[in-house]
């Protein structure tokens, strides 16, 4: 499948998928958010991926928000139903994939590109990375999750004063506030995300899915998630992950997943 907006690549599990509008820096308009949610989808029902690694074109941005030529003219029930729908579709969808979703941060993610990182499971910044959510300098709050992610990363102090003064944080200052993973230079950041997704790779898709949906679950307001974790965890037992998993174990081989 080809797309307008995306470049896909995969290598061995791993699935790269670069958002390719560097003339807006990538900012996201509509029909990548939908692309991006058929690419996703796509991964979610292939047995041959095991993780995902989301970047952006170029060498300046990740992404710069949400396309301001599109949203520009909004009016209250255009913007209350698209922010719904681009949850649904983009940002709620890729918290809840079964696959594990890194996001290799290579410059500028800004509003719904900050937003999209941190709907990742996971996010590595290159050094030239510059992050922040400059909603309210454009007459808006984040719509896309950020009130509510960016706290549960940085603790709600930090990300109220983010949000209010709409300032950047470099790489360095993301790092000390949990905001990203790891740092490492420009030329580094795709091989950093490939080490660590290829050790996922190693380890158990049906597990990992579990684990994806029980820490979820914590941050859900009427879920409990000790109570998920339980569930999830019994049902590891009736999976053959968890069979290759033990008998690996006992017959003192590697395990083999896939
Ligand atoms: N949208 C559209 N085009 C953008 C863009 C964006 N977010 N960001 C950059 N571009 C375009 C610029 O217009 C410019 O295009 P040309 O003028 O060359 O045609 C090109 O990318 C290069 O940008 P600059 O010339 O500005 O590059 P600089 O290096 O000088 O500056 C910058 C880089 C990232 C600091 C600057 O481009 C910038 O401040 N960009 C805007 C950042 C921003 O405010 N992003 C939007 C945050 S608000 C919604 C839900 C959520 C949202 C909205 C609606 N609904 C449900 C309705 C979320 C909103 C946001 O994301």
């Amino acid at each position: 499948m080809s797309y307008n907006n995306l470049l896909t690549e995969r290598e061995g599990l791993i699935l790269k998928i670069t958002i390719n509008r560097p003339k807006q820096l990538n900012a996201l308009n509509k029909e990548t958010i939908q692309e991006l949610n058929h690419a996703l989808d796509t991964a979610n029902k292939d047995q041959d991926v095991g993780v995902v690694i989301v970047t952006g074109s170029g060498e300046k941005a990740f992404v710069a928000g949400a396309d301001i030529k599109e949203f520009a003219d909004f009016s209250i029930n255009e913007g209350t139903e698209l922010a719904a729908k681009g949850q649904d579709l983009l940002f709620n969808f890729i918290q809840n994939l079964k696959k594990p979703v890194i996001a290799a941060i290579n410059g500028f993610a800004l509003g719904g590109g900050l937003e999209l990182t941190m709907s990742c499971h996971i996010r590595v910044a290159s050094t030239n990375a510059r992050m922040g959510l400059p909603e309210t300098s454009l007459g808006v709050i984040p719509g896309y999750g950020g009130t509510q992610r960016l706290a549960q990363l940085i603790g709600k102090g930090r990300a109220m004063e983010m949000i209010f003064t709409a300032d950047m944080v470099k790489a360095e200052r993301a790092y000390e506030i949990g905001l990203v993973n790891h740092i490492v230079s420009p030329e580094e950041l795709t091989q950093k995300c490939e080490e660590i997704a290829s050790k996922i790779c190693r380890n158990s898709p049906m597990a990992i899915a579990s684990a994806i949906c029980s820490v979820n679950a914590g941050f859900v307001a009427n879920l409990d998630g000790l109570k998920i974790e339980i569930e999830e965890f019994g049902k590891c037992f009736g999976t053959s992950d968890f069979k290759e998993g033990t008998s690996a174990f006992l017959e003192k081989r590697k395990a083999n997943f896939n």
